[in-house]
């Protein structure tokens, strides 16, 4: 069975400092590097978001961050402006190690609809591409870490189970926002589907 590595949006804004700092979310770039060594395979993700994105609470009258309303695909949180395409936030952060990366996967890049799956955008439809190469690859085996552990690691783990790859989750080279009670609902959620979430 093939293994790959797949680091999810290490990147300035969810680090401290950032547009939508994750607690401690440059905590785990030592570790993350050192993870790489043993790794088949190694893929980053990159939240990639037009500067007007939907997402962003900037784009709608009357709104604040964290709010959620109810988008043509579902519920939406809207963030604050982040990962703007080519901004410092949308950077990886500068101690991650990059050179062993084969694949990086910029995900969010349509500005009508999120993506926090590196699979499928919010819809739960639209593919980002990653199933097909990691099908044509043999990769069979995913282990899972980075930011944030509730939205974007949470919802690539649960598609990457339901498309039938083995699926681990390393929860001390993750972290998480926890909004409204979000993290535990995203482990129990794992769990329930199967990762096995260390
Ligand atoms: C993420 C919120 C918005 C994430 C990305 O990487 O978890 N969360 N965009
Ligand atoms: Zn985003």
């Amino acid at each position: 069975m093939s293994q790959a590595l797949i680091v999810i949006d290490v990147q300035n804004d969810f680090c401290p400092g950032g547009a939508l700092a994750v607690a401690g979310g440059d905590e785990i770039v030592a570790g993350i590097n050192t993870r790489m060594d043993d790794a088949e395979s190694v893929i980053l993700t990159q939240d990639w978001h037009p500067a007007d994105h939907t997402s962003f609470a900037s784009q709608h009258a009357g709104r604040a961050p964290m709010e959620v309303v109810e988008a043509p695909y579902g519920p939406q949180v809207l963030w604050p402006d982040h990962c703007v395409q080519g901004s410092h936030g949308a950077a990886f952060h500068a101690a991650l190690d990059t050179r062993r990366a084969d694949l990086i996967l910029r995900k969010g890049f349509r500005r009508e609809i999120d993506s926090y799956s590196a699979f499928f955008e919010n819809d739960q439809k639209t593919p980002t591409g990653l199933e097909g190469y990691l099908r044509t690859r043999g990769l069979t085996s995913l282990e899972f870490v980075g930011l944030a552990t509730d939205f974007c690691v949470a919802w690539s783990a649960l598609d990457a189970a339901r498309l039938g790859f083995e699926v681990r989750v390393l929860t001390e080279l993750c972290r998480g926002i926890d909004l409204d009670g979000s993290m535990a609902r995203a482990l129990a959620d794992m769990r329930a589907a199967g990762v096995t979430v260390v």
